[in-house]
């Protein structure tokens, strides 16, 4: 058996595990509150059916989250936190707007096109686009470039199955996700804080790590607008800002992408984005963060404490020029 590190929130490897034990402390807890058991069985069983075909429907969850920790014993940053505490600047720039003013956004129904240097173009309905994919639970950290933390429970399947899907030619290096861009969907976009549509890319053999999700759910529901409904990327050793949400297109490229924080201010922000407490924003410090909830800052993690796994990416890399 491999033992690994006790340091990790679970990862795709582990997470099958994790969810099994999240089930047993499911189960204590439901019969802890009287919970009738064949009702509640039925719950969890239908929350952890296990890995299965991808579905746009997201499990809706009666499950006490409370109860679900990780490995570390880091807590799940609360519901009420993670969905209402969001940067989204199509929907204004303070933390509470996207809350506040994304129900204008209609995620349904919803396309996304995939193009550039690939074999296998073309243009898919959610439903299919998320076809090839295999829906899981992964509880990632997150930690935003502003140097606020939290834990958050995904739902979605790993990006390289759509990835396998397009066949990229062999001269592609990079593929570049686009936000929906909608003046009247998303009314941020009237105020010229970015060059709208939101952009976001990543190395290609970063986005086929298994790490790298693109999510359709959180906390056991379909992700609400405020959180990139109906679709976003998450790639938890990366600042919060790669997680570009609501997606609309995915393209294949031989050069880098020009991202849109890049494209604001390319001293602020780079390319890679690598959480790093070593590389710090020319206006703060990047060696502590505050995780949402906790009152002392804690310690921020070399790639957000996802080292042992990705490392290897960026072997021979000067991580202070590639920031
Ligand atoms: N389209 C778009 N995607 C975006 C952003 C944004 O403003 N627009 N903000 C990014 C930033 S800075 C962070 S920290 C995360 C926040 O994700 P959350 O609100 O779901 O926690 O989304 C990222 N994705
Ligand atoms: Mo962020």
């Amino acid at each position: 058996m491999l033992i690994r590190k006790p340091a990790d929130i679970p990862s795709s490897e582990i997470t099958p595990e994790s969810v099994y034990i999240n089930r047993r402390e499911f189960i204590g807890k439901s019969a802890g509150i009287g919970l009738a058991g064949a009702a509640g069985a039925g719950v969890v069983g239908s929350m952890f059916a296990g890995a299965g075909q991808a579905s746009a429907q997201t499990q809706v969850g009666q499950r006490d989250w409370s109860a679900v920790r990780t490995e570390l014993d880091e807590e799940l940053t609360p519901r009420e936190d993670v969905t209402t505490y969001n940067n989204f600047y199509e929907f204004g720039t303070q933390k509470e707007d996207p809350a506040r003013y994304a129900q204008t956004l209609q995620p349904r129904p919803w396309t996304i096109e995939v193009d550039g240097l690939c074999a296998n173009p073309g243009t898919y309905g959610l439903e299919d686009f998320i076809q090839p994919g295999t829906m899981e639970d992964r509880i990632y950290r997150m930690r935003c470039v502003e140097a606020w933390s939290m834990v958050i429970p995904w739902y979605g399947f790993e990006l390289r199955s759509v990835i396998d899907r397009a066949e990229p030619l062999g001269s592609a290096r990079y593929v570049e996700f686009k936000t929906l861009h909608d003046p009247v969907q998303m009314p941020g976009q009237r105020s010229r804080v970015l060059d709208w549509p939101y952009s976001e890319g990543l190395r290609l053999d970063e986005a086929r790590h298994p790490l790298a999700i693109l999510a359709t759910g959180v906390y056991g529901q379909d992700l609400p607008n405020q959180n990139g409904a109906p679709i976003r990327l998450v790639v938890p050793w990366k600042y919060g800002f790669k997680g570009i949400k609501s997606i609309v297109s995915m393209t294949f490229m031989e050069q880098e992408p020009y991202n849109s924080w890049k494209r604001a201010n390319s001293y602020e922000y780079g390319f890679y984005a690598n959480v790093n407490p070593a590389v710090n924003h020319p206006r703060w410090s990047q060696a502590r963060e505050r995780r949402l909830g906790e009152f002392r800052r804690r310690e921020t993690l070399l790639f957000n404490g996802y080292v042992d796994q990705v490392a290897g990416l960026y072997a021979g890399m000067d991580l202070r020029v590639n920031y």
